[in-house]
């Protein structure tokens, strides 16, 4: 059994528990975001900072992946927005005499909140075998450490290197190059956890990988699902984008087993309206569906379109898509007491459902991570898909898949080519453009680097951005995994655990982050990023670097490349040269990633690449049209007396940053360390609220526990909990992951409560 007991700095004994909210955003949320600027970063500081949040001469938000519109405003961010910027703009310091109080055991005691609190890196830091402290150690060194450590493995595919969805386009591009060079396919990617199911659905059945609706189709829309998602907490300018939609007449179906404050209602903040008024009620129908019951609710409207003729796009799908019949067959035969018992829903309401779809001429569906991260993710995004192509939902107006991205650039970095399954066509370009044979065999994903880790494969772990350590399941197998490798490499703006769990040698690399001024040897530079739908545009930090030691990520990558690809006698580029000018990185993208032609010149203006399904109903797919699946329909049932639990983002936190300690819209305030349950689960179980349990997971390897979460009563499905992570990543086994894309299954975990 495996026991995470808490960290010993956050007090939980002050956790209370309100009333949970119905509405989102308004006035309070504007003065929440600037209470929490305040407390990293001076009014002057914070007003600059704000202004220049999402605008055409600024930076892009590093909060979500959710696009601009094009017509402004003043205040283009959001409440959790402005606290992304606030962390990274934060006047706290993380420096040597940091590292000399502090060693790394003690460090390794901390909670994420703890850490990231502490301020910004200043300076490069090391690790040495057996130490109990980093110090400081000058940049030609650290990259003299990587290029020796990298160049003495018997073999590249000894090395993972990771990226977080933060990173530009130019820095990942270079990144990729580089390891592709060095001689591996070992891209592991946040992705990785996140919207790979998406990825593996729509490539198989849509040809592309990414949604395939711009804002001007939300706004177009008849109906709208929003469907395994809380964008009140984690896209809340998509609340604004809904809010339009609904003016214009659209209708909203939200699919949740938690009754989300911005699903139900919204109070727009840019609007005076919004701030002192009641809000628009969003929502029209609310769905209150049983965790992983949405293969079944999809399947059931699917169903019920079959039985008529009239309702289904006969032309469309006559010309373009493949496997009607199959799909059609499956369908028919499923039968409704299963359909209900997988979605815990009233049939009058799939019914309902129903109506609202015969009514809406253009539909479009949006999700997240609720329905990404279950183990049967694929087959239900690929249901989902079979839903919008019976009546043509896909490459018109007003319709079509919408995916909502998580990190800011996170479907950029994929399109630059951090991948551990590279197409060939991607390769091929690739080797041509540099002169070198880029390897072919595909490399780990995140879970299959944690195992090769375990295994004593992996030896050389790098991470640009993000918190492995933390943002991964099954903590202790992780840490373990880390621990055995030579050297780990976390290039970062915060401290975070990763920095706490390392290899027998541990370097940090500070770098810049996209609100400040980046200067090269060419002059100021300015990076792009790709959003959730497609858009590619520029974005310029404007504040002073935290520290005058922060290099960006692009001359990181390029010092990592050059040292390394001498020192292991590789293919020799002009890492220099891409450094002193951004634009001699975008002249090579533009030949090797389609859709990027005359990408210097388009580069600071933005445009919206190309989308094959989208702009022409044209589908890249195996078939060469849309594919209908037949998916199998697996009713996820657990033993009496437990529940599945799903692990959650609270409204104060970003992955694995924690802003703060409450969770406002759903009335938790000073703490973490809570579990939701429907009151009728609890008092089955004879347990109450407020009382304390530990979290136990069981699974075929064995149980693990996470101990002492507050339990609170609360509206969401029976027979399903919710907890946040990075606190339950602990219960999520290694092996728990998505078929096909391998994701972890971190939204049905099936656990016991065990009171304390
Ligand atoms: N402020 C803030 N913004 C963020 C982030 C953050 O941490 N903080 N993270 C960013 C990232 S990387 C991502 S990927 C996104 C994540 O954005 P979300 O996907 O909204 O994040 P989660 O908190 O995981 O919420 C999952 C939602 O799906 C619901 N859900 C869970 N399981 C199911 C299910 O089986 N069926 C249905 N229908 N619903 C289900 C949950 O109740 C919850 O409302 O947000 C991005 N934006
Ligand atoms: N149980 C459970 N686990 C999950 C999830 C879940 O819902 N449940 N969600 C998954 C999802 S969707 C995702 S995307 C992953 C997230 O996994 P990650 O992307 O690895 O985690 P983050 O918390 O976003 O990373 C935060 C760190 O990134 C660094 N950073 C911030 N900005 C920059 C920058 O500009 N450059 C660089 N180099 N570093 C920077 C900072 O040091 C900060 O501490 O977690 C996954 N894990
Ligand atoms: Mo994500």
């Amino acid at each position: 059994m495996v026991a995470q007991p808490p960290s010993t700095d956050v007090d939980e004994r002050n956790l209370t528990v309100g009333p949970k909210k119905d509405q989102a955003a308004g006035l309070t949320a504007v003065v929440q975001s600037l209470r929490h600027a305040g407390r990293q970063m001076s009014a002057g500081r914070t007003l600059l900072t704000l202004a220049k949040v999402n605008q055409k001469d600024g930076f892009d938000c590093p909060g979500c992946a959710w696009p601009d519109p094009d017509h402004r405003s003043v205040a283009e961010f959001c409440e959790n927005g402005a606290k992304a910027v606030a962390e990274e703009a934060t006047e706290r310091r993380v420096d040597a005499d940091f590292f000399d109080a502090w060693s790394v055991v003690d460090l390794a005691d901390k909670s994420d909140y703890w850490l990231g609190q502490q301020g910004r890196l200043t300076e490069p830091m090391f690790l040495a075998r057996g130490a109990q402290h980093y110090r400081p150690i000058s940049w030609d060194a650290a990259f003299d450490l990587v290029a020796s450590e990298l160049a003495a493995l018997d073999d590249p595919n000894e090395a993972s290197f990771y990226t977080s969805g933060r990173t530009s386009n130019e820095a990942a591009f270079l990144y990729q190059l580089f390891v592709r060079a060095f001689g591996t396919n070992n891209l592991p990617d946040c992705s990785n956890m996140c919207h790979e199911s998406s990825g593996s659905a729509l490539v198989e059945t849509l040809g592309v990988g990414k949604g395939s609706v711009s804002l001007e189709d939300l706004y177009r829309a008849d109906l709208i699902f929003v469907v395994g998602q809380n964008p009140g907490t984690n896209h809340p300018r998509m609340l604004s984008a809904l809010e339009k939609a609904t003016k214009a007449g659209a209708s909203i179906v939200a699919v949740n087993p938690l009754p989300e404050a911005g699903l139900m209602r919204f109070k727009n903040p840019q609007k005076v309206s919004g701030v002192i008024g009641r809000g628009t009620a969003l929502a029209d129908e609310y769905a209150q569906i049983r965790l992983n019951g949405d293969l079944a609710l999809f399947r059931a409207l699917n169903r019920l379109l079959l039985e008529s003729e009239d309702a289904l796009d006969r032309a469309f799908i006559d010309e373009h898509t493949h496997g009607f019949d199959e799909f059609a067959e499956a369908t028919r035969a499923s039968e409704w007491p299963e359909l209900l018992e997988a979605t815990g829903l009233p049939r009058e309401q799939i019914e309902r459902i129903h109506q609202r779809v015969l009514g809406s001429e253009r539909i479009v569906v949006c999700w997240a991570m609720g329905l990404t991260q279950h183990k049967n993710s694929v087959p239900t995004i690929r249901e989902v898909v079979n839903f919008l192509l019976l009546r043509g939902n896909v490459g018109r107006p007003g319709a079509g898949v919408c995916p909502v991205r998580g990190h800011s650039n996170v479907q950029g970095d994929r399109t630059m080519g951090i991948y551990e399954k590279p197409s060939a066509a991607f390769l091929d370009a690739l080797g041509t453009e540099f002169g070198f044979a880029p390897p072919r065999e595909h490399g780990y994903d995140v879970v299959d680097s944690i195992r090769a880790m375990r295994d004593g494969v992996v030896k050389v772990f790098l991470a640009l951005g993000g918190n492995f350590v933390s943002a991964t399941p099954d903590t202790a197998v992780t840490e373990a995994a880390l621990r055995r490798t030579r050297l780990t490499v976390q290039v970062s703006t915060k401290l975070n655990r990763s920095h706490t769990i390392t290899g027998e040698q541990a370097l940090i690399l500070p770098t810049l982050g996209r609100t400040e001024v980046d200067r090269q040897a060419g002059g100021p530079q300015f990076v792009t990023v790709e959003d959730s739908m497609s858009a590619v545009h520029a974005s310029r930090g404007r504040l002073t670097p935290a520290s005058a030691q922060l290099r960006s990520e692009v001359a990181i990558v390029s010092a990592l490349a050059e040292r390394t690809l001498a020192k292991a006698r590789r293919v020799e580029l002009p890492w220099e040269e891409f450094t002193a000018d951004y634009d001699r990185i975008r002249e090579r993208i533009a030949r090797v990633v389609p859709g990027f032609e005359n990408f210097v010149e388009r580069a600071e203006e933005g445009f919206v690449l190309p989308h094959g399904p989208r702009d022409s109903r044209t589908f890249p797919t195996a078939t060469g049209k849309a594919n209908f699946t037949a998916n199998a329909l697996e009713v996820l049932r657990v033993p009496p007396g437990r529940l599945i639990l799903q692990t959650v983002r609270s409204h104060d936190q970003y992955n694995t940053t924690i802003y703060g300690l409450d969770d406002r819209y759903r009335g938790v305030r000073a703490g973490r360390r809570v579990v939701f349950v429907n009151p009728a689960d609890l008092a089955e179980r004879g347990i109450n609220d407020g009382d304390h349990v530990d979290l136990i997971s069981e699974y075929a390897d064995g149980e693990r526990v996470a101990e002492n979460f507050r339990v609170i009563a609360y509206d969401t499905a029976p027979g399903c909990a919710a907890a946040y992570f990075p606190e339950t990543n602990v219960l999520v086994p290694l092996d728990s992951t998505a078929e096909v894309s391998n994701t972890p299954v971190s939204k049905s975990v099936v656990v016991r409560l065990e009171r304390r």
